[in-house]
């Protein structure tokens, strides 16, 4: 009897793999001949290969490998070319941009040419990556949306290290090549521009992140449990009754009054995703360019709270305090309190 089968006891067929359609005479072949493999086919599907590489692929990943090793030349540099040290500092070894001083010139080598030499070969590597992808997905007639969202991510890696270094005037500005080292560019970031918390675009791009793994859960988890229906194989599901397809969309009416449907679910899972990066990049951009510090705007606009001063802080909560020299805080009277201070 042929019973439903799900992801994890999924039958796997073993037959001659599958090339792919035949593609025509002036398109570059497909590479890698194709491999079975078990433990694939637990996650997917069984078949590894071929690869379309083409030459913006064949270019980008020269580009990529160029920056990639870039960057761990100059960190096996970093550590006297020693192999062991290389692996046990990799997390907080870093390849920096050009001093803040330095503005938007090219700098020698070793004062951040290095970083700038990377960051152009990542960036034509990236931008190479995208023409793939909108070339692959043109050819097989599908819609572009892959490639514009990969463009919103884009959007913000552009932003970050380039855009806004841009308008600063100053390469200094960008987010260096290291893994603990550009988490340490984020916190100063946000410490430098008031908190980046009061910047209303990180909290947009938050929210559509936040509301992507809720989207994503909940996506995932529905045609989970109407698999046993078939409803993965969404459109033949949409015109009949009792289908996988209408319990899942039956559910969420009857749970929470509204349902998506087979496609506007994933048109809410495509601009949730892109409005991340797209929000995330304008709140990058405006950041030291027009806001220059968040929480001082935040107080303008009404957002920022009025903490009662319970302690005697020496916090900035104006332009002028900020410039103002540092002096002794003023004793804290406690209303209701005789006495002053407990
Ligand atoms: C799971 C898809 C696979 C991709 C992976 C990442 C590299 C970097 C190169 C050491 C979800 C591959 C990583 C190629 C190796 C060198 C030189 C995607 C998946 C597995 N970050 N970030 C990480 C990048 C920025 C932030 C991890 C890149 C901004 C915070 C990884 C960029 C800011 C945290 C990484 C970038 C920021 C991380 C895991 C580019 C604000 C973490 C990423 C090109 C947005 C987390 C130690 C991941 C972590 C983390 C890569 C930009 C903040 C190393 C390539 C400047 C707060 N970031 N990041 O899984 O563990 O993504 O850090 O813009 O906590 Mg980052
Ligand atoms: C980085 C897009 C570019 C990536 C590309 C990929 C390769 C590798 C290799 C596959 C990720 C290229 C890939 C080259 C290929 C292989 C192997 C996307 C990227 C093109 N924040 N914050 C965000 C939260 C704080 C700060 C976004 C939360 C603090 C800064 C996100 C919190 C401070 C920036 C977000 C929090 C701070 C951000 C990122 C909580 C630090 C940004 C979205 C709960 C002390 C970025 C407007 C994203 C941004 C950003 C979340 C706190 C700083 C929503 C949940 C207050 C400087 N923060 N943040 O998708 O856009 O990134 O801000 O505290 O720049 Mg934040």
């Amino acid at each position: 009897m042929a019973d439903y089968q799900n992801l994890w006891n999924q039958v796997q067929v073993r037959a001659a793999p599958d090339w792919g359609p035949p593609i025509s005479e002036q398109s570059w072949t497909r590479s890698f001949p194709p491999k079975m493999s078990y433990w694939l086919g637990k996650v997917g599907d069984a078949q590894l290969g071929p690869i379309y590489l083409g030459w913006t692929g064949v270019a980008s990943l020269i580009f990529g490998t160029l920056a990639f090793n870039i960057i761990g030349f100059n960190y096996l540099a970093q550590v006297n070319w020693n192999a062991i040290e290389f692996v046990r500092q990799l997390p907080w070894l870093s390849l920096d941009p050009p001093a803040p001083g330095r503005g938007m010139g090219i700098a020698p080598l070793a004062e951040g040419g290095w970083w700038q030499l990377a960051g152009f070969f990542l960036t034509i590597s990236v931008l190479l990556w995208w023409v793939r992808l909108y070339r692959r997905a043109r050819s097989f007639g599908m819609g572009t949306h892959l490639p514009w969202a990969f463009a919103s991510a884009i959007w913000l890696f552009l932003v970050l290290g380039f855009f806004r270094p841009l308008l600063m005037g100053s390469w200094g500005e960008a987010v260096p090549f290291g893994i603990f080292s550009h988490l340490d560019w984020t916190a100063a970031f946000s410490i430098r521009y008031g908190n980046l918390f009061y910047n209303p675009f990180h909290m947009l791009s938050i929210a559509f992140l936040y509301g992507s793994a809720l989207l994503f859960a909940m996506h995932g988890a529905t045609i989970l449990a109407t698999a046993k229906y078939g409803a993965e194989r969404e459109i033949e599901q949409i015109t009949d009754r009792g289908t996988g397809a209408e319990r899942s969309a039956l559910f969420w009416r009857w749970t929470m009054g509204f349902n998506a449907t087979m496609e506007s679910i994933h048109r809410w899972a495509w601009w949730f995703a892109v409005l991340v990066t797209l929000t995330g990049g304008i709140g990058i951009l405006l950041t030291g360019t027009v806001v220059d510090n968040w929480y001082l705007w935040g107080q303008r606009h009404g957002l920022v709270p009025e903490y009662p001063r319970a302690y005697p802080a020496v916090e900035p909560t104006s332009p002028a305090e900020l410039e103002a020299p540092m002096q002794q805080a003023p004793p804290v009277t406690y209303p209701g309190l005789v006495g002053g201070a407990p």
